[in-house]
């Protein structure tokens, strides 16, 4: 117990960042000397070394996560991140007022659990989609459906939501489904974006963490999402002493009935995944192929693996029943190292070497190159997937490995031959030339065009459209995971930072345009032209015909349905419900259905019924239903959330529970 400890035990605070800071300073200094691995193919680090004034400069032993980066001798002094919407050289950002934004960026809220939709390039917030979690303000987790939705999904009250893709035709956006991963409970969730609502919680059989999740381009066939713990499969008991038997699975999701399609099993973790735009590679990063489970064995070697997945040779071994089990249901592909189907010309999963720790891959916007961020190694690696498929050692098919600066994690686009990687470490993004790479000598510096500096420790990095086949240019976006000092202080829970960068179309310096705090923790964004999503002003009705009810004023009542239930229906438009009144018996369940009957657009009407915890949102021609029990006698007052009109306040309905006697 730490109050009873003695004070001489104690470390002080300072003590404590020291340790890490020792350890940090460590396990990057051991990536210039890689211990040659037997068992697969060797992995040459030629011009890695880490110089030590950089690793001195860049703050790692004064500090590194309060580090503010050096400049470097790329950095062009940038930083003035004005407020005002304009920056120095007069780019301008705003949107007038009842302008719309040109583009919308769809946020994963990590740990809140929600998506956040953002319109670009104000950063003004437009609205919030919530998915793992339960919303007030939209009534999502309160209605009967969006319970069950929740409940069916595995039941949990939250989720940590990572990974946004938008699904794909042709490799461009289809507008018509948005899918995330919740790394917390290996769920995946598919959001409609007709309503812009979550309609489908998966929870994947056999995973526990789901890090990475893509959908396959170019024509969405599978969402695909990477189990990053290993652990027992099935975990069920059996085994849990016994860590060389935990598994890390690979999973492909239909995206249409959201249903597991088949899992991959593989040697050591899976951190992040990318496609090719071909529809055949599916690229995922490993920081664990020590199969440790301690931080001090995660980083032992300095050596990991990429894995490449072929999912046409994978999906042939599934038809052909050469899967050795079925768990949970699910098929399940043996893709170790030393599996039978890694024999002969066509694996199913190729062990590609890297510098220990990779953590993102990106696969360009030509298909050609995936781009894989050191993490703990200042490179990216760069995997060419045409050769992937005809060298005899996939090793061959890394054809460049640029050295950006410390704690790579991500990388975007422009479309114009430059690739933009942000440095956690060092708190920069840096934009390089990618043939530039290619013909440089791996560890080279030359490739790298300019380093800004942002505020700070970046994580995911997006272009506007950089992950379809053509990417727009423009702006792009940081997500710094700490603020600092960039607002006024509230509290030890800080805003997260991000930060929009203009880039025009790579011919200019980069440069910082917006601060823009954002509620923990927003994870990665994707962007989408407005032209290609076009959401619904009200509802279809046709689109529930059958599942739910429509209530017309005339329908309003109360149906005794049993000796103690009763169904109350109900429509509602401005400024009153089908029903000013209805009675029910204590300890009636009552099933409740409201139609919002108005079919103009933005008039909400909501349902609250104090002491009974119900709160429902009702859109326009949309059903919504409630089921509770009438516990307590008495009076209750519905009354509308929704500010619809002047005579909001009086909106209400008198629910009268009569005792029973
Ligand atoms: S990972 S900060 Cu969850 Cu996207 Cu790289
Ligand atoms: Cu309806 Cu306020």
């Amino acid at each position: 117990m730490g109050s009873d400890a003695d004070e001489s035990e104690r470390r002080s605070p300072g003590e404590v960042v020291d340790e890490y800071e020792r350890r940090l300073e460590s396990v990057l200094a051991e990536v210039d000397e890689p211990v040659p691995d037997d068992e697969g193919p060797t992995l040459e680090l030629a011009g890695l070394e880490i110089d030590r004034r950089d690793f001195m400069k860049t703050g790692i032993a004064a500090g590194a996560m309060g580090a503010v980066a050096g400049c470097s001798r790329f950095s062009p002094g940038g930083g003035s991140g004005g407020q005002s919407g304009s920056s120095d050289s007069g780019v301008d950002h705003r949107v007038a007022p009842g302008e719309h934004d040109e583009y919308y960026g769809f946020w994963s809220g990590g740990h809140s659990g929600e998506l956040r939709v953002v319109g670009i390039p104000s950063m003004r917030e437009l609205t919030r989609i919530p998915v793992f979690n339960t919303d007030c303000a939209s009534g999502y987790g309160y209605d009967d459906e969006t319970s069950a939705l929740l409940e069916e999904g595995g039941g949990y009250t939250w989720g940590d939501n990572h990974h946004p893709n938008l699904s794909e035709t042709d490799g461009d956006y289809d507008g018509e489904y948005l899918f995330v991963n919740d790394k917390a409970n290996g769920r995946i969730a598919r959001v409609n974006l007709k309503y812009f609502e979550t309609d489908a919680i998966l929870d994947v059989p056999n995973m526990q963490a789901i890090h990475g999740c893509s959908v396959l381009s170019p024509d969405t066939k599978y969402v695909l999402g990477n189990g990053e713990f290993r652990a027992p499969v099935p975990n069920d008991g059996t085994a849990v002493n016994d860590p060389d038997a935990y598994e890390s699975l690979f999973v492909a999701v239909d995206p249409e009935t959201m249903e597991t399609k088949w899992q991959v099993s593989v040697d050591g973790n899976l951190d992040i995944v990318d496609t090719g735009k071909e529809g055949r590679w599916a690229i995922a990063s490993c920081y664990n192929s020590e199969e440790a489970t301690d931080i001090q064995g995660m980083t032992r070697d300095d050596r990991d693996y990429l894995k490449a997945f072929d999912i046409p040779a994978i999906e042939k071994a599934v038809e052909n029943g050469r899967y050795d089990r079925t768990v949970n249901g699910v098929p399940i592909v043996d893709g170790t190292r030393s599996s039978a189907l890694n024999e002969g010309d066509r694996p199913v999963v190729q062990y590609i070497p890297t510098p220990k720790s990779p953590h993102c891959v990106e696969v360009g916007p030509d298909g050609k190159y995936a781009f894989i961020a050191g993490k703990l190694s200042p490179t990216v690696t760069m995997l060419d997937l045409e050769k992937l498929g005809s060298v005899s050692d996939p090793a061959d098919a890394v054809v460049g490995r640029p050295k950006v600066g410390l704690g790579p994690l991500h990388t975007t686009f422009d479309g114009n031959g430059h690739a933009y990687t942000s440095l956690f470490i060092d708190s920069q993004v840096a934009k390089w030339d990618i043939e530039a790479a290619v013909d440089a000598e791996n560890g080279s510096e030359d490739p790298i065009i300019e380093k800004l500096d942002v505020h700070y420790n970046p994580g995911h990095i997006q272009a506007l459209e950089a992950m379809t086949t053509d990417p727009d240019g423009e702006w792009l976006v940081v997500l710094n995971k700490l603020s600092k000092d960039r607002f006024l202080p509230v509290g030890p829970i800080m805003p997260d930072n991000d930060q929009l960068i203009h880039i025009g179309q790579g011919e200019k310096e980069m440069e910082l345009v917006a601060d823009h705090p954002a509620y923990p923790e927003p994870h990665d964004c994707v962007f989408a032209h407005r032209d290609k999503i076009s959401p619904k002003k009200v509802y279809d009705r046709t689109d529930y015909e059958g599942e739910k009810p429509y209530v017309e004023e005339k329908d309003s009542g109360v149906e005794r349905t049993g000796e103690s239930s009763v169904h109350v229906k109900a429509s509602t438009k401005r400024s009153e419900y089908g029903l000013p009144e209805f009675t029910v018996k204590q300890g009636d369940e009552v099933r409740l259905t409201m139609t919002n009957i108005e079919g103009v657009q933005d008039i909400i009407h909501g349902v609250a019924i104090p002491e009974h915890d119900v709160n429902l949102a009702v859109a326009p021609q949309d059903t919504r239903e409630v089921t509770f029990t009438a516990d307590d006698p008495g009076v209750y007052w519905i009354y509308c959330t929704y500010f619809c009109s002047a005579l909001h306040l009086e909106m209400r309905s008198r629910m009268i529970v009569e005792p029973s006697e």
